[in-house]
């Protein structure tokens, strides 16, 4: 089946890329649509060494979460001698996460994924005591649908850190200013590292922000918050968006915690309102490269199988990724 291009996407109001008639008005898993058996088994492939490397910050990370979001509260207590529980209590998306369909909207419409009015969303307390009675208002555009299908297939990582520092030559950025990252530089760094994209990979990019914060001082790591909070990322730009959709990525990650540039420059309207409400198009953040990073240098192979299982939240907003790359 042929996709549109992003030109041939239609706009909804002076907004490009509108990816609503693509998989059908009642769709819900935008572009993980893209995830079929056939690309799951192709991307099977890429295992071949049975190495495998996770790419999940602990939940307890950071240890101040970014825009105010909750500390992650983890109680453990003995019930026995020989037998203990846990609990734990976190923001969905204090670390390592997906954003889901229901985080971001375009706020001058109000509208979500597939013209979902942001009125016709559910949030509150969620009680299901009776799965036959859930109420499907609450379940609209709920994470729980890339939960049941699951985001695998192939992992394409682009690492910006090492590109740039090659030959030993410095990052040209602070990962925790608001560097915009050109598209220029992408592709260059996916041409070095001898990456074509393929229809349906997962998008992998490392700014270097987990990097410059593991490497900090407690007191440098608190310091970060409030300035406001700038990190280095990707710039909605027409050619951003039109990278992103015409190579049919099935959902983009990074190192960093909004994957695009913060403070973005164009005020509300940015990257977020694009990949979530229009393209459909899981965002990423906070992933933990640091691991893969090195094993892609050390083997030189970028690309790997890619498995991610959000956590099965009726209707939740966002999930930690439970993800991990095998060679
Ligand atoms: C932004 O909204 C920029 O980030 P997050 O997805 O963490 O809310």
């Amino acid at each position: 089946r042929k996709l549109p291009t992003f030109d041939e996407l239609p706009h909804f109001h002076n907004y490009s890329g509108c990816a609503w008639d693509v998989w059908g008005k009642d769709d819900e898993l935008g572009t993980i649509n893209l995830l079929t058996e056939d690309v799951v088994k192709n991307a099977a492939g890429e295992i071949k060494l049975g190495k495998c490397i996770s790419l999940n910050w602990p939940i307890n990370f950071p240890e101040r979460p970014f825009y105010k979001r909750q500390t992650p509260i983890i109680n453990s207590w003995r019930k026995s001698d020989v037998v203990n529980d846990d609990s734990i209590s976190i923001n969905t998306q204090s670390g390592s996460q997906w954003d889901g369909l229901k985080h971001y909207g375009i706020a001058e419409h109000k509208v979500f994924y597939n013209n979902t009015p942001s009125d016709a969303l559910y949030r509150g307390h969620v009680s299901i005591p009776d799965p036959e009675k859930v109420n499907p208002e609450m379940m609209k555009l709920g994470i729980h649908n890339w939960a049941k299908h699951g985001i695998c297939g192939r992992g394409v990582l682009v690492d910006l850190v090492s590109y740039f520092e090659s030959g030993g030559s410095p990052l040209p950025y602070d990962p925790w200013s608001s560097h915009s990252v050109e598209l220029k530089d992408i592709l260059a760094c996916a041409k070095k590292q001898g990456v074509e994209f393929r229809l349906g990979d997962i998008l992998i990019l490392r700014v270097g922000f987990i990097r410059r914060y593991s490497s900090s001082s407690l007191e440098e790591r608190l310091s970060f918050h409030g300035k406001p909070e700038t990190f280095a990322g990707l710039e909605q730009t027409e050619d951003m968006k039109r990278f992103l959709w015409n190579n049919h990525f099935a959902a983009v990650a990074s190192d960093q915690p909004a994957l695009e540039r913060y403070p973005p420059p164009q005020g509300p309207l940015h990257l977020h309102q694009t990949l979530l409400p229009l393209f459909g198009m899981p965002i990423g953040e906070l992933f933990d490269l640091e691991a893969l990073a090195k094993f892609c240098a050390e083997s030189g192979r970028y690309t790997f199988f890619f498995s991610s299982w959000p956590l099965n939240i009726l209707g939740g907003v966002a999930s930690p990724p439970n993800a991990a790359a095998y060679f």
